[in-house]
């Protein structure tokens, strides 16, 4: 997949929109590469929520006062730029959640709770995050239904797609997959998987976490039925996300949460329930979250999401390749087109002390699992390092974390 960018933004002036960057972390300049934990926040988000908080702060969608209008009209549209961001077609398809994980539990729950009975069969990857992986364990665990996984290739992380046919047999109800992979930045066809399910009838969910704010996301041409994302990964706050839901696919679908918001009607025995999408946001909503959200998603595109892809891209590619040069260095996830993140292993060196003396240094890495254990035990090792770049990040970046790479190395004798 080849996205062209417009216009190359000034990268280094951008960087300044991020207060947060400006400082030295144990006597270095920080240099953040974790941003696939959670990304920066730029001036643009923090003043919308610090002005939301200021100025017009009231609960939504109840009062008739001018604070609780300005909140419910600034609430909705910022709905209305979520729906813009990922191309859906209506704003009933765009439920808010506290991010991907609520997101994928909600489908579980409430479309996999009535949808999914006992032998249906869940189809995931080999490469999923626990988040797409544990909420369907639970649901098969509670309806007697099956899970099963397409493989990986080895290191280099890729599906083993050869494989599909023979997977995707009429028990698959559900087939659920990454975009970009967390743990080896490996970038999933997802529009390809999900027409190969379309057509067999079967719903699918794409697990957008790394995807959305990295790459141009259309719902519409992925075809899928649910796809979730994270605002705090793309410089939005903390608590906030959305779930996409194709309108057909909501409507058949079930409440998942009970409480004020989304009823229509309430007796003591019996209820009816809000239209699209509000039957899904039972009680109070986070509010300046998705205001936060909105001002993030105006930041990202206006610097483009084909910019930030080919410039994650580059830096991960740049990575890769100086990370290739050194010795006794393992490195998972494909070698060519891929998200912007690099995960390694310094010979025996324990990811987390490769973490531990990085830090020394300014350099903020992620080692672990990456809440992805099974991934981990197919790839035979406890965990890995992980770099994660996002815009405003920088090859002089890249650079100098090589160097402590080698410090690493030195101190360790390998
Ligand atoms: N990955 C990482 O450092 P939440 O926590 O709901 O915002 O996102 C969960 C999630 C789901 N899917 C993928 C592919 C993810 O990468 C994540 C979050 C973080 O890699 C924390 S483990």
């Amino acid at each position: 997949m080849i996205f062209m960018p417009p216009s190359t933004p000034d990268w280094s002036a951008l960087r300044a929109d991020f207060p947060i960057l400006d400082q030295q972390v144990h006597g270095h300049p920080l240099v953040y590469f974790d941003n696939a934990a959670t990304s920066q926040k730029p001036r643009a988000v923090i003043d919308a929520l610090v002005r939301y908080y200021e100025r017009d702060n009231a609960n939504v969608h109840r009062g008739i006062h001018e604070l609780s209008n300005r909140s419910t009209n600034a609430f909705e549209a910022a709905r209305e730029r979520t729906r813009k961001f990922l191309n859906a077609r209506s704003t009933e398809e765009i439920i808010f959640t506290r991010g991907t994980t609520e997101g994928i539990n909600l489908v579980a729950n409430a479309w996999g709770g009535k949808f999914i009975k006992a032998g249906d069969v869940i189809l995931l990857t080999e490469m999923e995050h626990h988040s797409n992986i544990v909420p369907w364990q639970m649901l098969a665990e509670r309806t007697g239904a099956k899970l099963r996984y397409i493989p990986i290739t080895g290191d280099e992380g890729l599906l083993d797609l050869g494989k599909l046919d023979s997977l995707l047999t009429p028990e698959v109800k559900l087939f659920a997959m990454v975009h970009i992979s967390n743990a080896l930045g490996t970038l999933n066809p997802v529009a390809d998987l999900c027409a190969r399910a379309r057509k067999l009838g079967i719903t699918t969910l794409v697990d957008g976490a790394q995807s959305a704010g990295h790459l141009p996301v259309d719902v519409q041409a992925i075809g899928c039925d649910f796809y979730a994302f994270s605002g705090h990964k793309i410089c939005g706050p903390t608590g906030i996300g959305a779930l996409f839901g194709r309108k057909e696919v909501l409507e058949n679908t079930p409440p998942w949460h009970g409480g004020g918001e989304m009823i229509a009607t309430v007796d003591y025995f019996k209820s009816t329930w809000n239209t699209l999408p509000h039957k899904f946001e039972a009680g109070t909503p986070d509010i300046s979250g998705p205001i936060g959200l909105h001002a993030a998603l105006d930041y990202l595109d206006a610097i483009g999401r084909e910019n930030i892809f080919r410039h994650d891209l580059d830096l991960a590619t740049y990575a890769y390749q100086r990370l290739s040069e050194l010795k006794g260095v393992r490195l998972f996830g494909p070698r060519g087109e891929r998200g912007g993140l690099v995960s390694f292993l310094l010979d025996d060196v324990h990811a987390h002390d490769v973490v531990t003396i990085a830090d020394r240094y300014g350099v903020a890495l992620r080692g672990g699992h990456h809440c992805t254990q099974p991934l981990m035990k197919k790839l035979g090792v406890p965990s890995t390092a992980r770099a994660s770049f996002y815009f405003y990040n920088t090859r002089a970046e890249v650079d100098r974390f090589i160097e402590v790479v080698r410090e690493i190395q030195k101190f360790f004798g390998v």
